[in-house]
């Protein structure tokens, strides 16, 4: 008897000191959102990220991915992340705008030089500031997808910020968006993605803005023909998981999920750039007229009052700002 309670006070002092590890062996099963399509470089990124981790966790975390919207538009999606009813996800950042201050600031307007300045800043320090005031709000980012520049289009032509005035320009839900539409002059009108097509159609909106893929892949391309290259916001995206998950996890699963999703970015981006190509050339043989900005210091100009908005009062986002302009 006195050897078997030696034995079970053993047995239970390796215990304490074995750190617990949650659900090992268990199988999980991960819901992941996505607003494009699958055949998307977002959604062909997630399923890379998915495919990943199940691999390297042999099946134990087993990922899905719900493409298309079908768990919900973004804002909803962020809702339920937080929430934990949706594990893992890209998303663009500017609905965190009013959630996540620094966010506010790789949507500034004009403020990327070039696609590699933009990875510097969102692969470095704009990528660490984001991350910590999105796990404010109980969101792991884990790496960054490309979303390239966005632009104006619409359904009549536009040339010139005077003829933005009064047109009806569909923005993201964010305040940012709201002040940036309007200190060009036109009317911002914020809606989801999903509803932009029908109200273009339908004359609720006059034109949107966004990325050459996202204008092709929704068709927005034929109800709104006149595609500005503006390139006013190179806003990128994040590939996060919940908090809720992430803190169940042990060190090797969350090291597993880091490098799944530095490839799935890498992966990302490769095919964003070839589908950049290929959507500006799906347009242009459907008949879009595509009007060049060869000038953009009539349009930045209009951004001094955004600027001097959102980071002016705030030391911490002026600062970063100054430091993304500073990268070489
Ligand atoms: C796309 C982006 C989506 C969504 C959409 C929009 O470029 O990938 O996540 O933000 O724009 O304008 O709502």
């Amino acid at each position: 008897m006195k050897v078997m309670r030696v034995l079970r006070a053993a047995a239970l002092a390796t215990a304490a000191l074995v750190p617990w590890l949650p659900g090992a062996g268990q199988a999980q099963e991960w819901r992941g959102w996505n607003i494009h399509a699958a055949d998307y470089p977002n959604g062909r990124g997630l399923d890379r990220f998915g495919e990943l981790v199940m691999q390297r966790t042999n099946n134990r975390i087993r990922m899905r991915t719900y493409h298309s919207a079908q768990l919900g538009q973004q804002d909803e999606a962020i809702q339920q992340m937080r929430l934990g009813s949706i594990d893992f996800a890209n998303f663009n950042l500017s609905p965190f705008n009013n959630l996540a201050p620094t966010t506010q600031v790789v949507t500034l307007p004009f403020l990327f030089r070039d696609v590699a300045h933009s990875h510097r800043a969102i692969d470095g320090i704009a990528g660490e500031e984001i991350a910590k005031d999105l796990e404010q709000i109980g969101i792991i980012a884990l790496s960054w997808f490309d979303a390239g520049a966005r632009s104006i289009y619409t359904t009549r032509p536009v040339r010139t910020p005077a003829d933005l005035r009064g047109m009806k320009i569909r923005v993201q839900t964010s305040d940012l968006w709201i002040d940036l539409m309007r200190a060009l002059g036109a009317n911002p009108t914020p809606l989801p993605f999903g509803e932009v097509f029908t109200s273009l159609q339908s004359g609720v909106i006059d034109g949107a803005e966004n990325n050459w893929p996202s204008y092709e892949s929704t068709r927005h391309f034929e109800v709104a023909r006149y595609f500005t290259t503006t390139e006013h916001s190179n806003v990128p995206e994040v590939l996060a998981v919940s908090q809720q998950r992430w803190r169940r996890l042990n060190e090797q699963e969350r090291n597993i999920l880091r490098d799944a999703a530095r490839e799935a970015a890498a992966f990302q981006r490769q095919l964003w750039a070839e589908r950049e190509r290929q959507s500006r050339q799906v347009v242009e043989r459907a008949g879009v007229t595509v009007i060049e900005v060869a000038d953009r210091r009539p349009w930045a100009e209009l951004m001094a009052p955004v600027y001097q908005k959102y980071t002016g009062s705030n030391p911490r986002l002026s600062s970063l700002v100054q430091r993304i302009r500073e990268l070489p």
